[in-house]
């Protein structure tokens, strides 16, 4: 018997091979709970943006970030600008995207369009290699990452409005502190979390307090965070710092602005987190100097992708700042994005924000990569992000995207066709 065998030498992709030759921005809609925040409410429909990167030798990438007119704009300019380069080459994407929107004022935008070819970017390198998404960013320092349990005060349905029937959900009304633990329990039942995250500035903070009250009495030894997106004066800030004592893990975004939060922070005695008042790399000096936070909601979306989520959480090391995460409203190949770098930056030790139980369902990957076990998702095995396209669904999505005419999130001009005189003046107490 002959039991030679031959082994076929893989082909490894030349430089050319691996150039960018199509980008294919879509923009898409998928439906959302009536989530009460600090400046109105959640429409029916998110508005979306899923990218594909192809290469010469038709390999696919997939990105995903937040929508609106503007960013559908840049993200044109960006992927004009990067048509041509290697999908290895991210440095020189990101130069040709900040030289092409060189007039875009915002640092903020223009990192977040480099991101969401980032991402697309990396998938498609670790399609080439064979390589995790992680892997190529180092690798692992954890196989699942902790996400906690968002909760929202939230209204029923979203009503009836100009002929249209009103939209309920499986998640009912949660106005109260009753409404709020049953929703923890909803939430903890179906994914595990094992940490919470109330959205606050919604209604006087004594409510939220209760609220925060009710969840530490209903999972005694859960990790609880507030978060009221500024809703707060300096002064209340403090008084709820004071009434939530040992109750709560960090404290986010209590009151706007650095010089604020360093105020409340100096008699809070819990950390103070943010997600607004330190969101670009050149915000981080001046907070360290007046010790405004100490756990920073990093986001790939907004600090530049990936690899510069990486260098933030160094960052937060060398100063001894904490690294959490942030989310958004977002879809599956954002939350392959957050497991991938979550899992390979040490500095994140906080269970990270998703607001996925809420918008999961709608999802454009296809299901199985990606599983709440025990409030944590495991790191999908790749190679890339691990995720694939459900071409059909991204159809139905974009479809729907087309037919609501949606140009940018308005929670506020959606709460004032509910309550005409609403305001999203903050601070707010
Ligand atoms: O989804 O309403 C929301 C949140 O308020 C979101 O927009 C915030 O950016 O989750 C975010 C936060 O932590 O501030
Ligand atoms: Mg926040």
């Amino acid at each position: 018997m002959n039991t030679s065998t031959t082994f076929q030498a893989i082909s490894t992709p030349t430089a050319a091979d691996l150039k960018i030759t199509d980008i294919t921005i879509t923009p898409i809609a998928f439906s959302d709970p009536p989530l009460l925040n600090a400046v109105g409410v959640h429409e029916p429909l998110v508005h979306r943006v899923v990218i594909e990167i192809r290469t010469a030798n038709g390999l696919l990438g997939l990105g995903e970030c937040a929508g609106g007119q503007s960013r559908l704009v840049n993200l044109a300019v960006g992927a004009r600008a990067i048509t041509g380069a290697s999908v290895f080459d991210t440095t020189l994407m990101e130069l040709l995207i900040n030289e092409a929107l060189a007039a875009e004022p915002s640092v903020f935008e223009r990192a977040a369009v480099f991101s969401a070819f980032e991402v697309a970017a990396l998938d498609i390198q670790g399609h080439a290699t064979g390589r995790s998404v992680s892997e190529l960013l180092g690798g692992t320092v954890r196989d699942e990452v902790p996400f906690s349990a968002y909760l929202f005060y939230k209204w029923a349905e979203h009503p009836a409005l100009d002929g249209k029937p009103a939209i309920s959900d499986e998640w009912g009304e949660a106005l109260d502190p009753e409404g709020i633990v049953l929703q923890a329990r909803k939430m903890i039942s179906e994914y595990g979390f094992k940490s919470i995250k109330l959205k606050g500035g919604v209604f006087p903070p004594d409510q939220e307090i209760e609220a925060i009250k009710a969840l530490r009495q209903a999972f005694p030894g859960l990790p609880l965070r507030l978060d009221p997106n500024t809703a707060w004066t300096v002064e209340t800030s403090r008084w709820v710092a004071q009434e939530t004592s040992g109750l709560l893990e960090y404290l986010e975004d209590p009151t706007p602005g650095l010089d604020g939060m360093a105020e409340v922070a100096a008699t809070a005695g819990m950390p103070l987190a943010t997600n607004m008042c330190v969101v670009a790399f050149d915000h981080i000096k001046r907070s360290v100097e007046l010790g405004a936070v100490q756990v920073i909601l990093g986001d790939h979306h907004y600090w530049g992708g990936l690899r510069h989520t990486r260098e933030l959480g160094a960052i937060c090391q060398t100063f001894g700042i904490g690294l959490s995460m942030h989310s958004n409203s977002h879809l599956g190949i954002s939350l392959a994005a957050m497991v991938h770098v979550a899992a390979s930056t040490p500095a994140l030790t906080y269970a990270c924000d998703t607001h996925y139980p809420w918008n999961g369902h709608n999802d454009v990957v296809k299901p199985g990569a990606l599983r709440f076990v025990d409030g944590s998702v495991k790191v999908p095995s790749g190679p890339g992000l691990g995720v694939q396209l459900d071409r059909e669904k991204l159809g139905e999505l974009h479809q729907q995207y087309l037919d609501a005419g949606m140009t940018a999130r308005d929670d506020t001009g959606y709460m004032q066709k509910f309550v005409p005189d609403y305001t999203a003046d903050l601070p707010r107490w």
